[in-house]
């Protein structure tokens, strides 16, 4: 029988409502088309969620515990593999402390509050402070500057798309990846379009002509990792030409200090800096401060270098300074229907703790990806011994991937928690099966205060998960309990659980037995925004209220409730950013930047055969770099930084700034097939194997990804010149 599920697709952050078609006698998918009746997404769809089927029957996916024997693995039953992965771990544990045990958990964690918290709940179980996620090589920028300027690590400042005269979008590409990262508008780039076409103006900030630059009204092409200097620079001559409007809805100090930065900075140095005329500086900073409404947009791109978190910090004083925050038009808080917070508070262990090889705090209680292999190959009390990846393949989308993986590779324990084995897990000793997100049923209160208006949706469950799958979150519990370790490290929570489950079972009612929907609910209660059962009652999703302007004040969490607009940290660390001047040696010459591809999803997309549009991955480089090595399009080039190097076919274009080359990253991972243990494919090359996993920026933690220094050779270039010489 063909039944159509309403739900959402949550392999970004877009959202988009679906209508899910399903034959229930053979629990496939039939179709995946958007839902019209969406009142918030309609209109924003992708390939990748039209293909999302073709995860669930993945030809390799893991659905039985599997335990290494040799080069294979064998299927076993979760008994036996919860019983002795907690024996191991225990051993781990007695003998080396909690610490031994490290964890990286990747993206599509984010999508999935209930299993996020009970993952985050074994881990407190464990007692380690080894943990590690993708935020430190993604948003970890953000929650700095929140956590400094509002006193929040985490706010939702959504683009108010409908009612902006002046864009300015710096390291952001929506035409490819949509307009989402810490929010989420859907159809925002098509909405910039529409109000391009009347009359706004769209100044795109990147060294690429990316399909997004293609369309402004001023593409600014900076070099990578300058983002900092050129919005110093504007804040510098609105500063100087006294175009500030102080923002009127927040209160604000540190103006001084922001004055004394600005005042030790030189226009023509900044510019310089950035590789933008003083000129373009002078017309986008007048511009901006001039539009009736505005907003600045700082994503990805900017985030990813040494400075990155200077460039999103800068990026706020912008709005502070010209009045753009929490007004129409500009930059909006979105209160969302929970205290984001407070949840934060509640996923992320509160803990300071410093990391033991570079001496690094913990970002929302996590340490970056980039210190994994420090902290595996540093012996002493505290080294890791064994890991946990859950979510993520790190081995692909973090920094220096060959590094990690004869990490990993070290290890005395490895389990791994996913739908495939790819690169990041091939040295695990237990694969266990993960779900789908067409497999569950779930509300995130995390996505919901993500988005541009009061708007949530229960993500229901389109397919039955494999016979006998447990879900994650079931897996977490379970082996907590196994260990004999509390979930949540708190006591007496396993024997509550295990008298709930008790008591489900001689009432024949499931729901009684704790599970994270109680969570989710208890959390929607005392956010006291939303009813559960209204969520319930709209299955294509329910916008619960009016955009309002003004909530961030309220919001604030500074001691003195005010916006600290000039925080130390950055302060200083801005200086030594002046101090220090760019050094572009000969050796390697150009500056790697990154972009998305349409049809993958960071490293876990590209090899569905519906998404093969793309079968590789190539780097762009401008006519005059190319030209100085002898490269024409289409050549083999070998790619070489300080780390690694890497072989691609190159793309000789004009849409790229001269001295800055771009490759995409996620390609080059393999999967494998357990059960023969067999590499299966590899389509394109992983580009992060040429990142520094040293060199990072010191506030976020965020590896280099955008501006490492490379040179690129071609390969085969002898023959070209004997073949030169035959000719002439
Ligand atoms: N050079 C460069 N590198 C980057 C970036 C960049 O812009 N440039 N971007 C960075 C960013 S923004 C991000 S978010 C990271 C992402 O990096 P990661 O967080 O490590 O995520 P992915 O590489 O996408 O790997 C996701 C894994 O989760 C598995 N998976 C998917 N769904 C589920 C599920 O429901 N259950 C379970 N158990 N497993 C699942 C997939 O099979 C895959 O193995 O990459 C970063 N890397
Ligand atoms: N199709 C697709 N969509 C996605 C994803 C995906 O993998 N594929 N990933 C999702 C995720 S996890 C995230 S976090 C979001 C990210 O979404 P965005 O932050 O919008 O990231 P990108 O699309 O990579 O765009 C980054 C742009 O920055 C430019 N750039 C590179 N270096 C610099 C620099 O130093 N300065 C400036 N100003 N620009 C620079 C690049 O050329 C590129 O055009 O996208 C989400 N959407
Ligand atoms: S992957 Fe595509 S369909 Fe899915 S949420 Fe993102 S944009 Fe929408
Ligand atoms: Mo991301």
């Amino acid at each position: 029988m063909e039944r159509k599920v309403h739900t959402f697709c949550r392999i970004c952050v877009a959202s988009c409502g679906l209508e899910v078609t399903v034959d229930d006698e053979s629990n496939t998918v039939i179709s995946i088309e958007p839902d019209r009746q969406n009142p918030y997404t309609w209109g924003d769809f992708c390939r990748k969620g039209k293909t999302a089927h073709q995860a669930v029957q993945h030809p390799n996916r893991i659905t039985r515990p599997m335990k290494r024997v040799g080069d294979r693995y064998v299927e076993t039953s979760y008994d036996e593999a919860i019983s002795a992965i907690a024996e191991r771990l225990n051993d781990i544990i007695d003998r080396h402390g909690a610490d031994a045990i490290g964890s990286y958990n990747g993206n599509p964690i984010g999508f999935t509050f209930t299993n996020a918290t009970w993952y985050s709940g074994l881990l407190d179980a464990i007692g380690t402070k080894n943990r590690f996620f993708y935020g430190s090589v993604d948003q970890n920028g953000g929650h700095i500057v929140c956590e400094q300027l509002y006193g929040i690590e985490q706010v939702s400042l959504v683009p108010d798309i409908d009612d902006c005269d002046c864009f300015l979008m710096l390291g952001m590409d929506p035409a490819v990846s949509k307009f989402n990262w810490m929010e989420n508008n859907p159809r925002g780039w098509q909405r910039v379009l529409q109000r391009q076409q009347a009359g706004a103006y769209v100044i795109v900030v990147d060294p690429r002509t990316s399909s997004t630059a293609a369309c402004a009204d001023n593409h600014v092409a900076i070099l990578p990792g300058r983002d900092w200097a050129f919005l110093l620079a504007l804040i510098k001559v609105i500063l100087d030409e006294n175009l500030e409007r102080l923002s009127t809805t927040l209160p604000i100090v540190g103006m001084d200090d922001l004055r004394g930065l600005v005042g030790e900075a030189d226009l023509g140095d900044l510019a310089e800096r950035c590789g933008v005329s003083v000129a373009t500086v002078q017309d986008v900073a007048r511009r901006f401060a001039g539009a009736r409404r505005a907003m600045c947009v700082a994503h990805t791109g900017v985030s990813q270098n040494e400075n990155g978190t200077l460039g999103e910090w800068l990026s706020h004083v912008l709005n502070l300074i010209t009045d753009r925050t929490d007004r129409p038009g500009g930059r909006r808080f979105e209160r969302g229907v929970i205290d984001i917070g407070k949840v934060l508070a509640m996923v992320a262990p509160s803990t300071k703790h410093r990391s033991r090889v570079r001496g690094l705090p913990a970002i929302v209680g996590y340490h970056a990806v980039a210190e994994i292999p420090d902290e595996i190959n540093t012996p002493g009390p505290g080294q890791i011994k064994a890991m946990l990846i859950a979510f993520g393949n790190p081995v692909v989308s973090g920094p220096d991937g060959r590094a990690l993986d004869e990490a990993l590779s070290a290890l005395d324990f490895l389990v791994v928690i996913d739908i495939v084995q790819r690169e990041s897990h091939r040295h695990a000793d237990w694969l266990i099966p993960g779900t789908h997100w067409l497999e569950r049923s779930e509300l995130s209160p995390v996505l919901a205060s993500l988005q541009e208006v009061p708007y949530i949706q229960y993500g229901a469950q389109a397919l039955d998960k494999p016979e006998g799958v447990l879900e994650e979150w079931e897996f977490c519990e379970a082996l907590a309990a196994a260990m004999g370790r509390n979930l949540f490290g708190k006591p007496g929570v396993n024997r509550f659980i295990a008298l709930t489950k008790k008591l489900a079972r001689w009432t024949n009612r499931p729901g009684l037995a704790m599970n994270p929907d109680w969570v989710v609910r208890g959390m929607l209660a005392a956010g006291r925004r939303v009813k559960y059962a209204d969520i319930i009652k709209a299955p294509h999703g329910l916008v619960y209220g009016p955009r309002r302007y003004g909530d961030l004040a309220k919001a604030l969490r500074t001691p003195d409730k005010r916006v600290r607009i000039a925080p130390e940290m950055f302060v200083e660390a801005t200086r030594e950013a002046l101090r220090r001047r760019p050094v572009e040696g000969d050796e390697f010459p150009l500056l790697l930047a990154n972009k998305r591809t349409r049809e993958a999803m960071n490293s876990w997309l590209n090899e569905s055969p519906g998404l093969r549009a793309q079968q590789d991955n190539a780097i762009e480089i401008h006519p005059a770099d190319a030209g100085k090595v002898g490269i024409r399009d289409g050549d083999r080039v070998r790619v070489i930084s300080k780390t690694n190097t890497i072989e691609l076919p190159a793309i000789v274009t004009t849409s790229i700034r001269p001295g800055v080359v771009c490759s995409p990253h996620g390609w080059g991972g393999r999967h494998f097939d357990p059960h023969t243990g067999t590499a299966v494919g590899q389509l394109g090359t992983n580009r992060n194997l040429l990142v520094d996993n040293q060199r990072i920026d010191p506030l976020s933690q965020l590896p280099v990804f955008n501006s490492t220094a490379v040179r690129v050779e071609l390969i085969g270039a002898e023959d070209r010149s004997d073949e030169a010489a035959r000719r002439t």
